[in-house]
């Protein structure tokens, strides 16, 4: 029995040597130490065995249990150690390598225009209007006064869909609607995207962007519409800038201005940015006439109002001394994180 012990001690220390996995640890385990497992046998046969003999080859027992417990534990610790090492040699994290810059985009120069513009106006009270853009030839031409043959109509070279629809040349017509759609009093401004059949240069692009305003209530005057403006362009070029208008013609207002600033970068002395004259033409505007009022179902002997349109690529042209429009289109990033 003692020999079968020793040889049990033998095979299973050989056995645990070459153990791989916790599973094949936990099979040995078995095998020798549980209760159907080799030592257990070899023990039950130890009543045949004289007293003198048995308390000796008891002993060797207990020695050979200990022995292959101490041999199971140290294994799986082992085993253990070799399994966390072998997940963080997996895991590995080399942090000296360099990171993947995000790269972040950045709002254009005409958003950031066409967002102060809307501030300005909200922050007197406006309601922001908006609308179709392949509209009714009716809305942006007829009801704005510009009847088929009108000479004005020419000066639009408009992008027709077919005979009664065209894309829009400027964002009146969405005043139109709303002039037809409710009574006044009226405070609107209609942001967006208009279009002209125009042949692409520095300061020509067949889509761009307009800013209209609109005031209809009674006794609505000119003084009001300078002064509304004086706030505007004070917001927009700062505290010291003044306006200047130009009489002008536009179809749809009576009298009808062109409006001037004065230069954002001289001041009025002038310069080259100002190209000496020390204004320069921001927008048009005028009293809205009477005509179109009538044909918006609105009394112009009760209400009188005023409208004007703002070029949002000219704006921000001046404002960030851009000299060729097309850059606003060509989505360059070198462009766009100038401002
Ligand atoms: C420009 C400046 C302007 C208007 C737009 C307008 C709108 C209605 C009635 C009357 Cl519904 N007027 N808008 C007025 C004056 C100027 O735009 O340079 N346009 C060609």
């Amino acid at each position: 029995m003692k020999e079968q012990l020793k040889s049990i001690r033998n095979q299973a220390e050989a056995e645990l040597s070459n153990v791989q996995t916790i599973q094949e640890l936990d099979n040995l385990r078995v095998k020798y130490l549980g209760k159907k497992g080799e030592l257990t046998s070899v023990l039950r046969g130890m009543g045949a065995l004289s007293n003198e003999e048995r308390p000796l080859v008891g002993q060797l027992a207990n020695e050979v249990r200990e022995f292959i417990e101490g041999k199971v534990a140290q294994t799986g610790k082992e085993l253990l150690n070799k399994q966390r090492f072998a997940k963080l040699q997996e895991e590995v994290i080399d942090v000296t390598i360099p990171g993947k810059r995000k790269n972040l985009g950045k709002k254009h120069p005409l958003s950031i225009v066409m967002d102060e513009l809307k501030d300005i106006f909200i922050g007197m009270g406006y309601e922001i209007a908006e609308g179709p853009e392949v509209e009714l030839d009716y809305y942006n031409f007829e009801a704005l006064n510009m009847p088929q043959g009108h000479p004005a109509r020419d000066t639009q070279d408009t992008f027709y869909v077919n005979d009664n629809i065209v894309l829009r040349t400027q964002t009146s017509p969405v005043q139109i609607r709303v002039m037809k759609d409710k009574k006044p009093p009226i405070k609107i401004i209609s942001p967006g995207r208009v279009y002209r059949s125009d042949a692409v240069d520095a300061t020509h692009s067949p889509i761009f962007h307009q800013v209209e305003g609109l005031v209809i209530d009674k006794g609505v005057t000119m003084g009001d519409l300078i002064g509304t403006l004086q706030v505007f362009v004070k917001s927009l070029f700062g505290e010291n800038s003044k306006i200047r208008l130009r009489p002008h013609h536009f179809p749809f207002t009576e009298p009808s201005a062109e409006v001037d600033v004065s230069c954002w970068s001289c001041g009025g002395s002038g310069c080259r940015m100002c190209k000496n004259e020390g204004w320069i033409e921001v927008l048009g505007a005028g009293m809205v006439h009477p005509k179109v009022l009538e044909e918006c179902g609105i009394d112009p002997e009760v209400y009188s109002g005023f409208a004007f349109g703002i070029g949002v690529e000219r704006t921000a042209m001046g404002r960030f001394n851009i000299d060729d429009l097309r850059l606003m289109y060509e989505n360059d990033i070198r462009f766009l994180k100038q401002f």
